[in-house]
């Protein structure tokens, strides 16, 4: 069973940033999927755990502030 939730992202401006994003999403346990697109600035992230949705949107949400940009769930 998975769960899909996106995300505006704000703050990239290249193919890199995309790449960084995804990246440190990708890093965040039991994140099957990512894909981030720089034109919608968003993120769809699909997650393994439909139990444990908020606590994964914070630890995406500041994943992706560490890394320099800002995320937020859009509800
Ligand atoms: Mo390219 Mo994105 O230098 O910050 S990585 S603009």
């Amino acid at each position: 069973l998975t769960k899909t939730v996106d995300f505006s992202i704000s703050g990239m401006t290249c193919a890199s940033c995309v790449r960084r994003v995804e990246k440190v999403i990708k890093r965040v346990e039991e994140v099957d999927e990512v894909s981030v697109n720089l034109t919608l600035e968003q993120a769809r992230v699909v997650l393994q755990n439909p139990d444990i949705i908020q606590q994964k949107i914070n630890e995406i949400e500041t994943a992706v502030k560490n890394a320099g940009y800002e995320a937020k769930w859009i509800n």
